[in-house]
């Protein structure tokens, strides 16, 4: 058996009930086979791939907190420490009913090589909680943070571990848990990025996983002879990234149609009024039938189906495996031509490979969302200097990130002789410069 499907099939039998780990670990190494192949020895000897799959170290804590009406409520919390042979682990933390260790490893794992594929010293890690801020007072997100930290503090620093934003931990909640983190420890650093402005944030921070996307989308149009400018784009999602990937994409002179949060979705034929959305999903943290109330002329409709809309472009923003066989089959039959992922592994194997089989440009999520990571990197840049750069400093660092991504992942497929499948490209070129950190690094 090749040392791929060994691997393949270890993950599977030590970690079940983990579909979504073993989702990611799958595609990674189905499309490093060419390299594993080319160095499979070596490899094999050094146990490169087990050690890759294993993480570091996981935890997995009570969360206890006490409601407005005075109940106890108890929570999962995790953290995943996954690599850090290039730097300290990085990667959000995602608040979200539907998490568990699975979810949380699967993140972890991608955040290794979308962070190696920035080019900056960030290592991979992912956390959480089942613990569900929609609906929820300030006061009980304050209460959560609160409780939540006196154990993620014990495994976290400015040069060991730095979480951030990611499925429902925002500006609120990077607040709450930067102060508990503070008053516990004593020490003003920059242990989680994506912090408010006045207490040592990035310019840019917020906008930047959704800009990088539009960045990264319009370089790769670009290279296969396409221009962003007026195409029709459809996005969901009507989060962070989706927000910010609607304004860059209409600031590039696109026309964004659609939007989705979970339980429906929005058709603008005119194209998505941005204040409208921000007011509705960022000051009223309220659901998109209120979109209507502010666009007569729009649609709104129950459950899921962004993708049935006709498009050139499609961007998914909300969360994984939303965008299936089907939807892409739909996609390829309306003359969509590319699909950027602004979330993490939006996009079943099924679809992408139905995708890319039928010509459709496909810029997976470790390269097309890495905006987000790099600028919290540029973050504890700013963090460890006492400095803070300028708007314009920091967005054209980010643009410059996202196409040296696009290139070397371009380039990585060409070596390989795969040109054009973005998606071996990404897994390779951040493979690399992991496997020869570890490699360097001796047995760890
Ligand atoms: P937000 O919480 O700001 O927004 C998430 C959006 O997706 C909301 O509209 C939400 O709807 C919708 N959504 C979430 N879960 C589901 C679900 N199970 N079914 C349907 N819709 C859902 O999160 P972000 O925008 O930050 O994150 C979106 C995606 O981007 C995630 O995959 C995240 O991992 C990824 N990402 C985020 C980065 C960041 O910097 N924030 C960086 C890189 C990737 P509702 O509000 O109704 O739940
Ligand atoms: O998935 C991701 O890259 C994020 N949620 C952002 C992580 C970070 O550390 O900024």
């Amino acid at each position: 058996m090749s040392y791929v499907d060994e691997v393949l099939e270890k993950v599977v039998a030590k970690n079940p009930a983990e579909p979504e780990f073993h989702q990611a670990v799958k595609e990674v190494l189905e499309s490093l086979r060419p390299v594993i192949e080319a160095n499979e020895e070596r490899y094999r000897k050094e146990a490169l791939l087990e050690r890759l799959v294993e993480p570091d170290r996981q935890f997995k804590f009570r969360v206890p907190w006490v409601d407005d009406k005075g109940q106890v409520q108890v929570n999962t919390g995790y953290r995943v420490q996954f690599n850090n042979s290039i730097g300290p682990y990085k990667g959000g933390l995602r608040l979200h009913p539907s998490v568990n260790l699975g979810i949380i490893k699967f993140l972890g794992f991608e955040q290794i090589f979308k962070n190696s594929l920035t080019g900056l010293p960030i290592g991979g890690g992912k956390g959480g909680s089942d613990f569900d801020p929609k609906g929820k007072s300030d006061r009980e997100v304050m209460a959560f943070c609160q409780s939540f930290m006196p154990e993620l503090c014990k495994y976290i620093g400015a040069d060991t571990d730095v979480p951030a934003g990611d499925i429902g931990t925002g500006a609120r909640e990077i607040g709450y848990m930067f102060g508990q983190y503070k008053r516990i420890k004593g020490l003003y650093e920059g242990v989680l990025t994506g912090k408010g402005l006045t207490y040592g944030g990035s310019l840019v921070r917020t906008e930047a996983t959704g800009y990088g996307l539009l960045y990264l989308t319009r370089e790769m149009l670009k290279c296969n002879g396409h221009d962003i400018a007026g195409k029709t784009v459809v996005v969901s999602g009507a989060g962070n990234v989706a927000i910010y990937a609607i304004e860059k994409a209409q600031q590039m002179g696109a026309k964004v149609v659609t939007c989705s949060d979970s339980t429906g979705w929005v058709y603008d034929p005119e194209g998505i009024d941005l204040a409208a959305l921000k007011e509705i999903k960022e000051v009223k943290r309220a659901r998109l039938t209120e979109y209507k109330n502010y666009r007569p002329n729009s649609e709104y409709h129950e459950g899921r189906g962004v993708w049935t809309v006709k498009c050139d472009v499609a961007l998914p923003c909300a969360t994984q495996n939303e965008l299936h066989l089907e939807d892409a089959k739909t996609l390829v039959s309306n003359g969509c031509i590319a699909v950027a992922e602004g979330a993490n592994m939006p996009t079943t194997m099924e679809a992408t490979e139905y995708l890319q089989k039928n010509g459709v440009l496909f810029a997976p999520g470790k390269a097309a969302n890495a905006g987000g990571v790099a600028t919290s990197a540029l973050e504890m840049s700013q963090n460890s200097e006492r400095l803070s750069w300028t708007f314009e400093e920091v967005d054209s660092k980010l643009q410059s990130i996202m196409v040296n991504i696009f290139h070397n992942l371009d380039d990585a497929a060409k070596r390989y002789g795969k040109e054009g499948d973005y998606v071996a490209g990404a897994n390779i070129a951040g493979f690399e410069k992991v496997a020869n950190a570890m490699l360097a690094q001796g047995v760890a």
